[in-house]
């Protein structure tokens, strides 16, 4: 008895085993059809071209420093202009006198590029592309005095934009698109400048326009602002304002980049409120408006570390963080059924 016992456990054992077998397979063709049944994303628009646009980032960068009233200030402008005409955009400048925290008078200057002007329904994309005239987040006082290259702080979303430019003169959206690149975002008061200036000294380019749009009445469907897209292992996370007056526009473009696999950039989580050109546009209902920029958790300004430093120059600026971005807009954009 106890022998037939044996082998009657051994037999036992062996069917156990086969069942466990049987239960993974089923498992996995299980897994293989759920993989087939997920259907895959099927991009609709062009391929953006991130060599060309860190080569439009280095134009920029060329010109030096963009601080308003200077030299490289109205040569990179005129760059702007003549890119944008190049690629069939119809351009418009605006320009005005205002008056800087200071006193001095600062010539403003904003650029507006329109695709297809004859449509109703328009997407806004802006960026602004003066730099700031002072590197404040420096420690050493003497650089703190000196002007930046804002690679990333201002030529990033210019550059990014003026690639979309030439796609659209390639392949143009069904939906009309405003390009523009606002003046005076970054001339705010520097954090050395003690004195109380009371006022807004930020975004001014982008209040200007907002109170006095390049056509009267303007409305876009939204807006989506592209500050700081060019540093590596940048983090898009949905910011305060955006989200308070426009989160189905956040979510749209947030879903998108899922889509294209970008989730690791384009980051589900709130974080802070950032003053930007972003907030005119908002107030005065030119269209809701999102800001996509790259806001850091573990720094003390919340943004990456060469922000308004020396470092904010050619050497931050990855192709990699460009194409996410600029590929994202694109797909936003190129997915728009005009009405
Ligand atoms: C402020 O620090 C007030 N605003 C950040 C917006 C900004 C500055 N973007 C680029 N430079
Ligand atoms: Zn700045």
């Amino acid at each position: 008895m106890k022998k037939y016992h044996g082998i009657f456990c051994i037999a036992l054992i062996g069917f156990e085993l086969s069942l466990i077998v049987s239960c993974n397979s089923c498992r996995k063709q299980k897994d293989m059809v759920r993989q087939e049944v997920v259907e895959p994303y099927i991009q609709v628009a062009p391929e953006f071209n991130a060599d060309s646009a860190y080569r439009y980032i280095e134009t920029q960068v060329g010109f030096g420093p963009r601080v308003p009233n200077s030299d490289a200030h109205r040569a990179c402008g005129d760059y702007l202009a003549a890119t944008l005409a190049e690629f069939d955009a119809s351009v418009v400048e605006q320009k005005a006198d205002i008056r800087h925290y200071d006193g001095t008078i600062l010539h403003m200057r904003n650029i507006i590029g329109s695709y297809r002007p004859e449509k109703a329904k328009r997407v806004l994309l802006f960026a602004h592309w003066d730099t700031r005239p002072w590197a404040d987040r420096e420690a050493d006082p003497d650089k703190q005095k000196q002007p930046i290259l804002g690679a990333d702080d201002g030529a990033s979303g210019v550059g990014v934009l003026l690639e979309i430019a030439r796609q659209l003169q390639q392949k143009p959206a069904d939906v009309g698109v405003d390009i523009v690149f606002f003046d005076l975002e970054d001339s705010g008061q520097p954090v050395f400048d003690a004195r109380i200036v009371p006022g807004e000294w930020w975004c001014l380019g982008s209040d200007y326009w907002a109170k006095n749009p390049h056509v009267p009445d303007y409305k876009a469907a939204y807006g989506i602002l592209l500050d700081m897209v060019g540093a590596p292992d940048a983090t898009f996370m949905k910011e305060g304002y955006s989200v308070k007056y426009a989160a189905n526009v956040v979510e749209k473009i947030w879903r998108t980049a899922a889509n294209l696999g970008y989730g690791q950039f384009f980051i589900s989580r709130d974080n802070g409120y950032v003053t930007d050109d972003h907030l005119p546009v908002n107030k005065n209902h030119r269209a809701p408006a999102v800001d996509i920029i790259n806001i850091k958790d573990d720094t003390p300004t919340g943004f990456a570390s060469h922000w308004h430093t020396l470092d904010d120059n050619m050497d931050i600026i990855n192709r990699g963080t460009l194409k996410v971005v600029g590929q994202t807009v694109m797909e936003v954009i190129y997915s728009e059924k005009s009405d």
